[in-house]
């Protein structure tokens, strides 16, 4: 079956979020269509968008998956209600986010789904990660590498 090679990023700020990103990580790999070829370290991140809240946890997945984009988001939206989240404050606190970072070289922007994730390629916390599994990863016309040197890279620590 065809596959298409996508990167997730996973962030959460409360409760145990190691914890959840093990139930995530494994729900994606007991998912007969998806397999999780890479995952990155765990970094401790300063709060962005919203700052007066707890430092998060950050990693990046890289998958293989005969899943449509849309689909792939739907399993991303069922691991984050099994664990418990609760939708709330945008930017706001959260035991896990599961962001669709790339699919393959798919472009898409409709009212679910916006691939290349709008916001990744000025995000520290989302290139860090996603560097170590992708450096060469072409996000918004530029290298993640590339992205990752002008990142505001500072207070993140890889755990
Ligand atoms: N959606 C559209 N495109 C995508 C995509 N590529 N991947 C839609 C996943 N979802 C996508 O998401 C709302 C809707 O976005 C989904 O239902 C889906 O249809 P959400 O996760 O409920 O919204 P949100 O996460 O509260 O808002 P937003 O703008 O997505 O927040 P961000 O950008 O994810 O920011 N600081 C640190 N250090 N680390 C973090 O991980 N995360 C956030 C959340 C803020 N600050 C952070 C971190
Ligand atoms: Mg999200």
């Amino acid at each position: 079956m065809a596959t298409t090679r996508a990167y997730l990023a996973l962030g959460g700020n409360l409760g145990d979020v190691r914890q959840a990103f093990a139930v995530a990580l494994d729900a994606l790999r007991a998912h007969a269509l998806v397999s999780v070829r890479q995952v990155s370290p765990i970094y401790r991140t300063p709060p962005w968008g919203v700052t007066d809240q707890p430092d998060f946890l950050n990693m990046a997945a890289e998958v293989d998956t005969s899943l449509s984009a849309h689909q792939l988001l739907d399993l991303c939206l069922e691991i984050e209600r099994a664990s418990g989240r609760v939708r709330d404050l945008r930017w706001g606190p959260r035991t896990i986010d599961l962001d669709i970072i790339a699919y393959g070289d798919e472009m898409i922007a409709d009212e679910r789904l916006t691939v290349p994730h709008p916001h990744a390629h000025e995000r520290g916390f989302v290139l860090a990660p996603l560097a170590d599994l992708a450096p060469d990863l072409h996000i918004a016309g530029t290298r993640v590498r590339e992205w990752l040197a002008q990142a505001d890279t500072s207070g993140l620590h890889r755990l």
